[in-house]
């Protein structure tokens, strides 16, 4: 059985014409996990990015220079941390349940990084953690346990996959390398290829969209080279065409950087914008998703302090803040090499867990409205809507009285109430100018506060 539609060809111009899935649109809420070797050393400085830890290595003078000197030698090369990782402790059902508990509806797992090892059983190489390493499908028992029957509403469970490989030596054309000695040294498991792309990275691709069947392709690395380069727009047909010619068609949702174009981060190409640490500053009518770690990393970084990481309310303000403009949220985790994921983040997933139990309602399935935030009052205010109702969030409680815009849909009959509360509908009405006010009630909770706007 097939949809109905023609097959989507491997053209710029089909595959731009691929709907945005429905579910991608109104799930809002995803984890990003960061887990390769790096998650060994767990080390960068303070602010960048951990997962980069064997590109900084190969930088001398840098502070992960000195660093992997003076704690393992000048002899370790960075594959011998492959063979350190364990991943001993790693309970996918406990991560499935904590991302669930937390109120996410999808994951994105790197499925490989730009150190090159995969976390599932690659056929095309054997540098991957079946062979190597922890020796298990790391990536496959998570697609498993988020997929299991019976427990409910299941997450989807997409893949990271960067294109390139910083020392691949059949991508760069030069053999591994010593940082210290300058000694030749192997890239453990993986093929010598003379076709990069075509005998090794869009196989690589291709069994993760046929043995794993991901709801979500987030490419990665594509700045290094034009898309002519990369060619995954046949990959990416084919990836449209198989889920929707399946018996029971499912929409996939692929990044722009899986890059058919220019792969530039807030590109229209493909199904949705990739903004990293910053977000939109206003609505964007083409899908976005914004993705960042708790702290400044996205692979878990043992030198960060408790004071980089966002707070929960922080956490909840953004979520709300990207969804009033039409974005998703990609939250990062970054697991120890154990497979344990650090305690400071799994408070703040339980703490927007419970935030989003409450007020959910204003999150998943909603819409922007044609402005995302008020501009006429003192209170910092989102907005959303969903089956003719509009969500008037508050980022910090407003005091005795909100103040909505003039514009604000209410008539005589309205009700507007807070999410949490049992005080009911709450009176209201228009000052000089037309505005909104709105007498609040009991402060509820903590974070921001969902004024629910009807009108029969
Ligand atoms: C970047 C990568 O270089 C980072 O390590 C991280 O994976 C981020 C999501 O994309 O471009």
């Amino acid at each position: 059985a097939t949809d109905g539609g023609r097959d989507y060809e491997p053209t710029v111009e089909s595959l731009n014409s691929h709907p945005t899935p429905r579910w991608f649109e109104d799930d809002k809420f995803g984890i990003f996990i960061h887990w390769g070797a790096y998650s060994v050393p767990a080390w960068g400085p303070r602010g960048s990015y951990a997962e980069w830890y064997w590109n900084y290595l190969n930088s001398p003078g840098s502070p992960t220079n000195a660093h992997h000197r003076d704690t393992y030698g000048t002899d370790a090369d960075y594959d011998d941390f492959i063979g350190q990782w364990k991943a001993e402790k790693y309970d996918p059902e406990d991560w499935v349940e904590l991302f669930k508990d937390a109120g996410a509806k999808y994951f994105v797992l790197t499925s490989k990084h730009h150190e090159g090892l995969a976390l599932y059983d690659s056929a095309v190489s054997g540098r991957d953690t079946v062979d190597l390493g922890p020796k298990r499908d790391l990536a496959g028992e998570l697609f498993a346990a988020a997929r299991r029957p019976g427990q409910g509403e299941q997450l989807k469970a997409g893949f990271y996959y960067s294109l390139y490989e910083w020392f691949n030596p059949s991508y760069t054309g030069r053999p591994v390398t010593n940082p210290y000695t300058g000694a030749t040294v192997p890239y453990t498991g993986a093929p010598a290829v003379g076709d990069y792309v075509g005998d090794y990275m869009a196989p690589q691709m291709r069994e993760l969209i046929d043995r794993y069947d991901p709801d979500v392709l987030w490419c990665d690395g594509q700045w290094e080279k034009p898309a002519s380069y990369w060619k995954t727009a046949p990959v990416l047909a084919d990836y449209y065409n198989k889920a929707k010619n399946r018996p029971r068609p499912k929409e996939v949702a692929v990044a722009n950087r899986c890059k058919i174009e220019t792969g530039a981060l807030d590109s229209t190409e493909l199904d949705f914008q990739t903004p990293e640490y910053t977000v939109k500053p206003d609505i964007d009518p083409n899908k976005w998703e914004a993705s960042r770690g708790i702290a400044h990393s996205y692979g878990y970084n043992q030198n960060e302090p408790e004071e980089d990481h966002l707070t929960s309310d922080e956490l909840v303000d953004s979520l709300i803040d990207i969804v009033s403009k039409n974005g998703n949220l990609l939250l990062d985790v970054g697991p120890r090499a154990d497979g344990t994921i650090p305690e400071i983040q799994r408070q703040r997933l339980l703490d927007m867990g419970a935030w989003l139990r409450t007020n959910g309602e204003a999150v998943y399935g909603t819409t922007y409205w044609h402005h995302a935030e008020e501009p006429s009052g003192d209170d910092d205010v989102r907005y959303t809507v969903k089956d003719g109702a509009l969500y008037a969030t508050a980022l910090t409680w407003p005091g005795a009285e909100l103040t909505l815009g003039s514009d604000t849909p209410v008539t005589a009959g309205s009700r507007i109430t807070l999410l949490g509360s049992d005080a009911g509908p709450l009176r209201w009405h228009r000052d000089a100018q037309g505005r909104v006010v709105v007498k609040t009630p009991e402060e509820t909770g903590k974070h921001a506060y969902i004024f629910k706007v009807t009108t029969p």
